[in-house]
């Protein structure tokens, strides 16, 4: 009689298959930042958030409460509304309040975490004429599912916001887009926000804050691990680091190890083993200029229909049409 071995399946068996992907790489090792979002992680971005250092979801925020008005008037109506990672929701609230001082509006958030679309529902459930609903899926996905729902003559309008952009590899930022674009039509529009490139120090500072929120967020994910595949970090054998990659212009989160240790992942199947301070990259941040944003924007099939920037931390809000 064959041994029962725990069959994984499903999205668990999919972590267990990326996390020994990303680990089992001979030289850099790495973990996919999308993995940083379960429940507690999700909970202590939320504190990342409210930190006097990391000011870009203020920044976001302000932009569109400020702007709301001027940035829906820009849109054809009736418009359908989805976003790719919603969050909590919160910064969403003035687009959508606008919006329904002309019409009710459809909002479809599209989100892998559950945690963030409870919070988004409960978050924006009280916008009188906005009925929400979730959609749990990988962004593109989602978003196919979203487009199909659209009836004739509806305008869709995608918001990506919070940087989001800027966590995907080089390169990949524009192949993402792209991507958004062939599920558009023709004078659809992408709400894009992007953190742009300022001072060194003020960068670090924001991903590495001295209360140490960003250390947490960025460790959880070993504990996730431990969780979800019954792993056997120690995570007081790793420390938080946070740098800044000249060359891809990036903030970089890495995990790196205080000794050199070897690992085992239970429900993976598998070790690893560590090197006295080797580091697992855990995510990677682009900062952008405002001059790249249009460009990417132009490579994407897109043109810049306006564009706002917060004065107190540079950060964009970048309008984008699709041609
Ligand atoms: C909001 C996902 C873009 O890269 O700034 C915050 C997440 N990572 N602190 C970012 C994050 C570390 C974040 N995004």
């Amino acid at each position: 009689m064959a041994t029962s071995a725990k069959v994984l399946s499903g999205p668990v068996a999919q972590f267990a298959s990326d996390v020994r992907t990303g680990l089992c790489k001979s030289g850099q090792k790495e973990l996919p930042s999308k993995y940083l979002y379960d429940p507690l992680g999700f909970a202590l971005f939320e504190v990342i958030t409210l930190l006097p250092e990391y000011g870009l979801t203020r920044a976001d925020e302000r932009l569109l409460r400020r702007h709301a008005k001027e940035i829906v008037s820009h849109l054809p109506s009736p418009a359908l509304v989805s976003e790719l990672g919603s969050g909590s929701g919160r910064k969403t609230r003035w687009i959508l309040s606008v919006l329904c001082e002309r019409e009710p509006v459809s909002y479809y958030p599209i989100e892998l975490s559950r945690a963030a679309l409870a919070s988004c529902e409960s978050e924006l459930g009280d916008v009188e004429c906005v009925s929400i609903v979730g959609v749990e899926r990988e962004y593109l996905d989602g978003l196919r599912e979203v487009a199909a729902l659209r009836a004739d003559g509806v305008h869709l309008l995608v918001l990506f916001l919070g940087s989001t952009i800027g966590n995907f590899d080089a390169g990949a930022d524009a192949r993402f887009l792209s991507q958004v674009r062939s599920v558009l039509a023709p004078g659809d529009s992408l709400l894009l926000g992007a953190d742009l490139l300022k001072p060194l120090e003020r960068m670090l500072q924001a991903y590495d804050d001295p209360l140490g929120v960003t250390a947490a967020f960025n460790l959880n994910l070993l504990g996730r691990i431990n969780r979800e595949l019954d792993g056997e970090f120690d995570l007081r054998q790793f420390e938080h680091v946070a740098r800044f990659n000249e060359a891809t212009c990036s903030i970089e989160m890495h995990l790196r190890s205080k000794t050199r240790q070897v690992v085992n992942i239970r429900r993976g199947g598998f070790a690893v083993t560590f090197e006295t301070g080797e580091t697992v990259w855990t995510e990677s941040s682009h900062k952008y200029t405002r001059r790249e944003i249009a460009e990417l924007a132009v490579a994407c099939g897109f043109c810049g229909e306006a564009q706002w920037v917060d004065d107190e931390w540079p950060f964009a809000e970048s309008l984008l049409l699709a041609v």
